[in-house]
């Protein structure tokens, strides 16, 4: 059994190259939820949303988030109402955030109500959060703390990044799911996907029983660098690491990653770097890591578990 763990566009294409190579008993992901806010009234999960979708093949391919074939009545009609449309919620998306509020609503936790929405997009992998208690990332810029959606949507990370603020983590507990496959005898690997470090993996290290079960685990920990040649593959990623001082490199992910992380994966166009990074003491594993389609995301994902299966 692997457990990965995942948030953005990055973590669920990897996600879906693990779902292709992996029988469902056999793989959970875990999904940042740092990210969620309530909008509009409802309770919006991005990086829950664009894993699920991105595991039943119905996610957007070109924005990476959302559903394909998406139509914006909802939001025109909002926007014609003098309503919040800045963050853009499709039709057919709605309806996910509709069912989701009212299985909240009704008692159901964050689990329970994903599992249902996993089920019926056809799901058949564990897709659990990475805690049922909110955790809501504060950016910390030079025009003042901002919600994350602020920063990330409405001001597209426009502000300069100082740090990050991870309200409710020392509160929260990892979710059923994520304990469960963290305590599993059968676990055989983490993966931490090539999700941005700072944004997605972050706030649940942040989560303090998260942050324990890794430090005790028992299998080999891999990351797979969401920083190609310098740049962010996606995301603001590497205007963040400049923003806090570091050049973005695949390197300066192993320097974040080390003490925590076995090995690193890190693609064709960083192979001089290796040497640098197993000084770190890491193993590294060099392929193609843009998954620019299916096949490249199953590609990487077995990758990955050829270079845990190494171990
Ligand atoms: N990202 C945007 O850049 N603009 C949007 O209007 C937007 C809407 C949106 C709606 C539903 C959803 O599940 C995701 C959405 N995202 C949007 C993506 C999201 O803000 C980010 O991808 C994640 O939070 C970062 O991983």
């Amino acid at each position: 059994m692997i457990l990965a763990l995942a948030g953005g566009v990055g973590g669920a294409r990897l996600a879906a190259g693990l779902a292709q190579v992996l029988p469902p008993q056999g793989l959970t992901v875990a999904v940042n939820t740092g990210d969620d806010f309530e909008h509009l009234g409802l309770h919006i999960c991005p990086d829950l949303d664009t894993v699920m979708y991105t595991l039943a093949g119905r996610h957007d391919p070109a924005q990476g988030w959302g559903l394909a074939g998406e139509t914006w009545h909802m939001l025109q009609a909002l926007q014609a109402l003098g309503g919040e449309a800045w963050f853009r919620l499709g039709d057919r998306d709605l309806a996910t955030h509709l069912q989701r509020s009212q299985r909240l609503r009704e008692g159901a936790s964050l689990s329970q109500a994903t599992a249902e929405l996993c089920q019926a997009f056809g799901v058949q992998h564990a897709v659990v959060p990475m805690s049922d208690q909110p955790v809501r990332t504060r950016v910390q810029t030079d025009e003042g703390e901002l919600a994350f959606q602020d920063y990330f949507v409405r001001r597209r990370c426009a502000p300069r990044f100082v740090g990050l603020r991870f309200e409710g983590a020392e509160q929260a507990q990892p979710s059923p799911g994520l304990l469960q496959a963290l305590q599993a005898p059968g676990l055989q690997a983490i993966v931490v996907c090539p999700s941005n470090p700072l944004l997605s993996i972050q706030p649940m290290l942040a989560v303090p029983g998260i942050a324990q079960a890794l430090r005790q685990r028992r299998v080999p920990l891999v990351a797979v660098s969401p920083i190609v040649g310098g740049a962010a593959v996606k995301g603001p990623l590497a205007k963040m690491m400049m923003e806090a001082g570091q050049a973005p490199s695949a390197l300066a992910v192993a320097q974040h990653y080390a003490g925590l992380v076995d090995g690193l994966v890190i693609d064709e166009a960083d192979a001089a770097l290796r040497p640098a990074i197993q000084h770190l003491g890491l193993q590294v594993c060099v392929t193609q890591t843009l998954m620019v389609d299916a096949d490249r995301q199953r590609a990487l994902a077995q990758a990955v578990l050829d270079m845990v299966a190494r171990r």
